[in-house]
């Protein structure tokens, strides 16, 4: 289902058909090929879900954030005023592999910004290739990114998941009332808000990785916020010693900068019951 008709503040995620142009997708694809597959997933989020980080200077990244069309479409879709690129990865999905559970990705619950109507974090998901139920296509629930659902108390918490993986069984794992399943085409760019229950089916047949970066529409006042994701490589985007270098590049008012401590503290978990709308009545 391509999703030109929903929004990110509405239901929790938009899709932006066509993002990446014929010669973009073949040119990444070469990427892909030439190099980076060569390297090691660092991150297993799920037996066969794996996740493989990129540098704020890999060259699919760097394309993307070079591009002002592309920065702008992303502002866009999230009526940002302060867009910052925070992670990049590959996610790959070896033919057969398990379904990736029902979670949802913010990780700084405690902050009040968790509870606004805006994404206080996005992801930017671009497909390499068509997608559907049988090839990890991405299931969503409109507007778990504002409320508790039913679903929400059956997930375990973020951290309790580990590469083991749950079982097929496990209501995390299936179908549930309400998804949605969106089928895209390579090309097309789906863009998350980081609160929203998202998964993907069981894989049933091999498919390129896709791309999946993480950017920051923060409202929050720390800078040392942006550089505290759940990432597996966040740290390193904001290290000091490439300071100079990030800053150098033509990009670098997306990239975040961080001079110092942790300041925020991490919690994964959505309380028990919450509603955004509780919080700003008027909308
Ligand atoms: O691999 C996918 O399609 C989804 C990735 C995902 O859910 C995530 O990284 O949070």
């Amino acid at each position: 289902m391509i999703g030109t008709d929903f929004s990110i503040e509405a239901d929790g995620w938009v899709v932006i058909p066509g993002f990446l142009d014929a010669e973009e997708l073949s040119s990444v694809r070469a990427n892909l090929a030439s190099s980076l597959l060569a390297r090691a997933p660092t991150c297993v989020r799920q037996p066969g879900n794996d996740l493989l980080p990129l540098r704020w200077d890999d060259v699919i990244v760097a394309k993307i954030l070079r591009s002002k069309a592309h920065v702008q479409q992303i502002r866009g879709a999230l009526a940002a005023s302060d867009l910052k690129w925070l992670s990049g990865y590959l996610s790959a999905k070896a033919p057969e592999s398990p379904a990736l559970w029902r979670h949802q990705d913010w990780w700084c619950w405690d902050h009040p910004i968790s509870f606004g109507l805006a994404a206080p974090q996005a992801a930017v998901l671009y497909y390499l290739d068509d997608t559907n139920e049988r090839s990890g296509a991405l299931r969503v629930l409109a507007g778990s990114h504002h409320a508790t659902t039913p679903i929400h108390s059956e997930l375990p918490p973020p951290d309790d998941v580990d590469a083991s993986g749950l079982p097929a069984d496990h209501p995390a794992m299936g179908n549930f009332p309400g998804q949605r399943t969106l089928s895209v085409r390579a090309g097309d760019a789906v863009v998350l808000d980081y609160r929203l229950l998202h998964g993907t089916p069981r894989q049933r047949r091999a498919s390129p990785p896709r791309l999946h970066s993480a950017v920051v529409h923060p409202r929050l006042d720390k800078p040392s916020a942006r550089a505290q994701g759940p990432s597996c490589d966040a740290r390193r985007a904001a290290r000091i010693d490439e300071a100079a270098a990030a800053g150098a590049c033509d990009y670098a008012d997306l990239l975040p900068t961080f001079a110092g401590a942790a300041s925020l503290a991490i919690n994964r978990c959505p309380p028990a019951t919450f509603n955004v709308r509780d919080v700003n009545p008027a909308t």
